[in-house]
């Protein structure tokens, strides 16, 4: 016992000690707190936990909590006395009250205290320190607020852009020597609320689940605990055949359900806290219960019987699509909605945000709208595969609002991660935010877009009003910028073939999938663009509630963000805007790149507020995405012309490419140096 509470602390020197060895260069993300020397006095009020030596492992968050506001809350003339009280918020809620003398931090457990040491440093941060006698009362609103890392065992991330994995190494085990990395992720990460962590790709390697890799997550997890952080892991669900030790993966076969009772109960003998399995089944080519002629139920609920008597939960993805689908849109409501009732009580279907794959805007998922009896929780991706990777700075809080606001999300909520083992983490200082915004929209999905960029820029670039509003105003103007000089319009998933970074909407090589080919999504043709997702198009419209598939039925009342998502209109037809859509949209790619140019300005004029390092790395990437903003809109409106065949509205500036030229490159940059991959004309 006594050796838990000296490694919480030396644990937590070891932090202090890694912040104070870097300059500004992002290492510390939004807890850039500077050290007090006058440390305000920390009492923890119960009796049951020592101030010292025989520290129990449940109440290292309470160490953790002391050690914190003793480094870093300014002396305001108050002690802060921290308790675990009965009567105080459950569900790791907390109360600060700010009294004249002193401070009380309470909550039902021992993270929620470390919330609300957060929350108080946080406040502290962004110059918002409660009044006296001022009482703070919070609940996180999602149940389960993880993130997801597509982190392979080799330590290459599918779609990261920051550099390779912090858990996982092609060197073999790198537990130790991260580990105080894999600790500053966790205080980061519990600073925001996040409380539990998936450590492995989707696209999972049945070798994740050998007792060599399960001892490393064992060592990871110790690390996270204190920061009241769960591990999970996504599972092949092919593991018990691919390991060898069953014939088959059959789910209602009593060697493979043997099989996987054991290996749960292996691995929670080593990890107590373990939160559950994440499984991308029957999805891209993994395996799943279909190819033993089984269902997602079967198959999600013999693991949830496994995982039950330990109080772990399955998340299983929704995310699934066939080749020869006229439309991708519609499958998963097709073949999850008649399960509706049927799984566990310790099943969570996780969903994508929409119907199709995390593109610059897409309507909300219909399951969510009409799975009821059924426990679901959004899936959104931070990692920006489909916004400009981490080149183009685009702040995602107001995408994910537009789907956070309408949508119950208490029983949680997936975030797939932009972490990398990069020196700022996320390989751009500025989309930090995106991190630091989901985790604040997972604890408090009515915060707005807008004070969440306030919280983080004060905490990060600067405090001064002026340059925090220039910043927050850029940020929160980035997310339609990017969908206006990619795919405005509900057009979507125009992206390059093999990547998904620039622009290739002609892209239609002959042997691949349709469905992976942007043809199959904009249907560009003489007569117009756009999918007709209508009654007399693919009926996609009818998996939404009545009120709003008939909103989006018609042309003339379907919110012109989604119009070509669920409309093929004609290229001279006039819209309710009054212009035509080739107009419209000519006018839409502009409004994009004169934003994107704006950036740059803006940032120039950020300039006094913000570090020479992080200003000169942002301005070459605000630089480069005005580029691509240019390049986008001259590849999209060019191309989309040889069939419209219309001239540019009169006020359209010259395109700066031809196409000839477009077609022939392959628009991609370093995410370091935003430098182009392959060789570029200016
Ligand atoms: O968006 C697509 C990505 C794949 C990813 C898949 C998924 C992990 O391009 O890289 O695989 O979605 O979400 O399963």
């Amino acid at each position: 016992m006594m050796k838990c509470y000296k490694r919480v602390a030396i644990a937590t020197l070891l932090v202090l000690q890694v912040i104070g060895a870097h300059a500004i260069d992002g290492y510390d993300l939004w807890l850039r707190m500077p050290m007090v020397t006058d440390g305000t006095k920390v009492t923890i009020d119960n009796p049951q936990i020592p101030e010292t030596g025989n520290f129990d492992p449940q109440f290292a968050p309470i160490a953790i909590s002391r050690s914190e506001l003793n480094t870093f809350l300014h002396n305001t003339g108050r002690d802060v006395h921290l308790a675990i009280d009965a009567k105080a918020p459950a569900d790791d809620g907390f109360t600060i009250k700010y009294g004249a003398n002193r401070i009380d931090i309470k909550s039902a457990s021992a993270v929620g205290v470390l919330y609300g040491a957060y929350h108080l440093l946080r406040l502290q941060q962004t110059g918002h320190l409660p009044k006296n006698g001022q009482t703070i009362k919070e609940r996180p609103m999602s149940k389960y607020r993880l993130l997801n890392h597509w982190d392979n065992l080799n330590g290459t991330i599918e779609r990261g852009f920051a550099g390779r994995s912090i858990f996982w190494s092609s060197k073999g085990d790198i537990v130790d020597e991260n580990s105080a990395r894999i600790q500053l992720y966790a205080r980061a990460n519990a600073s925001i609320g996040i409380n539990g962590t998936v450590l492995n790709n989707v696209n999972a390697s049945p070798q994740m689940l050998t007792s060599e890799r399960l001892d490393q997550v064992r060592r990871i997890a110790r690390i996270l605990a204190p920061y009241g952080i769960k591990v999970y892991l996504s599972v092949n669900f092919a593991s018990p055949r691919a390991l060898g030790d069953v014939s088959t993966a059959d789910p209602l076969d009593p060697d493979v359900i043997r099989w996987w009772r054991n290996k749960v109960k292996e691995i929670y003998d080593a990890i107590p806290n373990f939160g559950g399995f994440l499984v991308k089944a029957n999805s891209e080519g993994e395996p799943g219960p279909q190819d033993f002629g089984r269902t997602h139920v079967d198959g999600a609920n013999m693991l949830a019987d496994a995982l039950k008597p330990y109080g772990g939960i399955v998340m299983w993805r929704a995310f699934v699509y066939a080749a020869d689908s006229p439309d991708r849109a519609n499958q998963a409501y097709d073949e999850f909605m008649p399960f509706d009732g049927k799984f566990r009580d310790n099943v969570i279907l996780q969903v994508k945000n929409g119907p199709v794959d995390f593109q610059p805007r897409e309507p909300i998922h219909p399951l969510f709208f009409s799975m009821k009896r059924t426990k679901v929780m959004p899936e959104f991706q931070i990692t920006q595969e489909y916004l400009g990777e981490s080149v183009h700075s685009v702040y995602l809080a107001p995408m994910w609002k537009e789907v956070t606001d309408e949508i119950d999300m208490s029983v949680g909520v997936a975030g797939v991660s932009n972490v990398g083992n990069s020196q700022n983490w996320c390989g751009n200082d500025l989309i930090q935010a995106n991190w630091y915004a989901y985790g604040r929209l997972a604890w408090n999905k009515r915060l707005s877009s807008k004070q969440i960029a306030d919280e983080f820029v004060r905490q990060t670039f600067t405090k001064e009003d002026q340059g925090v509003q220039t910043l927050t105003d850029l940020m929160l103007a980035t997310h339609e910028a990017c969908v206006n000089y990619m795919m405005p319009m509900g057009i979507h998933h125009i992206f390059a073939g093999g990547h998904h970074y620039g622009p290739e909407p002609w892209y239609a090589p002959r042997g691949v999938r349709v469905d992976w080919t942007p043809p199959y999504y904009h249907k560009a043709d003489a007569f117009g663009m756009g999918f007709d997702r209508t009654t007399k198009g693919s009926n996609n419209v009818s998996q939404y509630p009545k009120k709003l598939a008939k909103l989006y039925n018609n042309v003339n009342t379907c919110p012109e963000k989604y119009l070509l998502w669920f409309h093929h209109v004609g290229w001279t037809q006039k819209l309710p805007c009054g212009e035509t859509l080739w107009d419209r949209l000519c006018h839409k790619y502009d409004e994009g790149v004169r934003a994107a140019e704006g950036f740059v300005r803006t940032w120039e004029r950020l300039k006094p507020y913000i570090d020479e390092e992080r200003y000169e790395a942002l301005r070459v990437k605000f630089d480069r995405q005005a580029k691509d903003a240019w390049w986008w809109r001259d590849a999209c409106l060019l191309y989309f012309q040889t069939f419209s065949k219309l001239p540019f509205p009169q006020d359209c500036p010259p395109v700066r490419h031809d196409l000839q030229t477009l077609m022939q490159y392959h628009l991609r940059m370093d995410n370091y140096t935003a430098a182009p991959i392959d060789q570029l004309p200016d």
